[in-house]
């Protein structure tokens, strides 16, 4: 990994470097398998040439779009001896699209600086490959910036697997349903409304058959707004989905659903990788959730808590093989929210109009 100080880039290249990291967290789209991606091209006296970004799997990667627009705006020749600045390390494989490395070798690019070394093991060599070729390149200026753009891509591109996202909603003693099985209404319609907002941002909801068989859910986004496609509907487990599930059966156009017939947590997500699945948001049930925590696969805790006692009732999670303290599974907090009801809702009226809070945690590192 190559690391710079901002003393290896002019200010020129540096301001082009922020301004790149904008275009990219303003009009990229950060759903979808790819990550937010902006570029800048530098003539020699560290003017704008022209700008591109990466808008979508499939679509032009940022440094592509970058070389299309300087084409347009001044033709090919200005290309000559100019510098490219990128958020990310210019790719060095055929994918969706071809090597940006190569494209601006071949546009005659003399200096290329880039924020993020390419963390992604099919793309990555971009950097080697043009500095191979005689381009100067600088790597590693406003990593931290970069990373913020795209932290879940890189974090499931350092794991070789999906992000799972674990969530969950239960009263103050843990609890999902009454000792009878009826849960309504247990959290608040602010919190309902929020776990779609959260269904929103992910590309996968993942649950076991058991709780298909359950509750039926839908799993579908409804009461948020949807910037890419409906998330894909994933069940894990050996048992049947019945054939009129609603997740199998109803869903707006695009909302796809797949079976994955495993009770191994890594190999489903090994799964949901080959369909090009990034973050994974666990919904349920407790066996589901304690699988996943014994295979140390759960990477983020989205937890919605009402404020209601049960006593009894199914837990939020199954046995995950802990006796004794020193076994406890320990979090740290990295957010609390307060979700107030909304005055429509009735304030106070129990359930639905209740004060609920969201709390995100990760898991410790040891
Ligand atoms: C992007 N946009 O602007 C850059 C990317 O599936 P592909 O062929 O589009 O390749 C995606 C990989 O290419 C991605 O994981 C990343 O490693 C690299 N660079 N990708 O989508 C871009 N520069
Ligand atoms: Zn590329």
């Amino acid at each position: 990994m190559t690391s710079a100080t901002t003393a290896a880039v002019t200010p020129a290249e540096h301001e082009a470097l922020r301004r790149a990291l904008v275009l990219a967290a303003t009009e990229g789209f950060d759903l979808g398998p790819n990550p937010r991606v902006g570029c800048v091209l530098l003539d020699a006296d560290g003017a704008t040439i022209a700008e591109g970004l990466h808008r979508g799997a499939g679509t032009p990667h940022a440094e592509a779009a970058a070389l299309a627009n300087a084409r347009d705006a001044v033709g090919p020749d200005a290309l000559r001896g100019a510098t490219a600045v990128v958020t990310l390390e210019p790719c060095a494989h055929t994918g969706r699209t071809g090597p940006c490395a190569q494209a601006l070798l071949d546009a005659g690019i003399a200096r290329v600086v880039y924020a993020q070394s390419d963390p992604n093991p099919v793309a990555t060599g971009g950097g080697e490959l043009l500095r191979a070729a005689g381009v100067d390149v600088v790597g590693g200026v406003l990593v931290d910036e970069a990373l913020a753009l795209n932290p879940v891509w890189s974090a499931a591109m350092e794991l070789g697997r999906p992000f799972v996202t674990w969530k969950f909603a239960a009263t103050l003693d843990g609890r999902t349903a009454a000792a009878d099985g009826t849960s309504r209404w247990i959290t608040s319609t602010a919190s309902r409304a929020d776990v779609h907002r959260l269904r929103a941002e992910v590309d996968t909801v993942l649950v076991g058959t058991g709780t298909v068989a359950a509750d039926d859910p839908s799993l579908t986004v409804r009461d948020a707004p949807l910037r890419g496609p409906q998330p894909l509907r994933a069940v894990m487990g050996l048992r049947d989905v019945p054939t009129g599930a609603r997740l199998a059966t109803t869903g707006p156009d695009g909302a796809a659903s797949l079976h994955l017939r495993t009770r191994d947590p890594r190999a489903a997500l090994a799964t949901l990788w080959e369909h090009d699945r990034r973050h994974v948001l666990l919904e349920g049930g407790a066996t589901l959730a304690a699988a996943f925590w014994r295979a140390g696969l759960v990477d983020e805790v989205v937890a919605y808590v009402a404020p209601v006692l049960l006593g009894a009732g199914p837990a939020v999670v199954g046995d995950l093989g802990v006796d004794t303290i020193t076994g406890a599974v320990r979090l740290e907090v990295v957010d609390v929210t307060v979700l107030t009801p909304d005055p429509v809702d009735g304030p106070g009226d129990p359930g639905p109009g209740e004060t609920n809070v969201r709390l995100t945690l990760r898991p410790r590192k040891e």
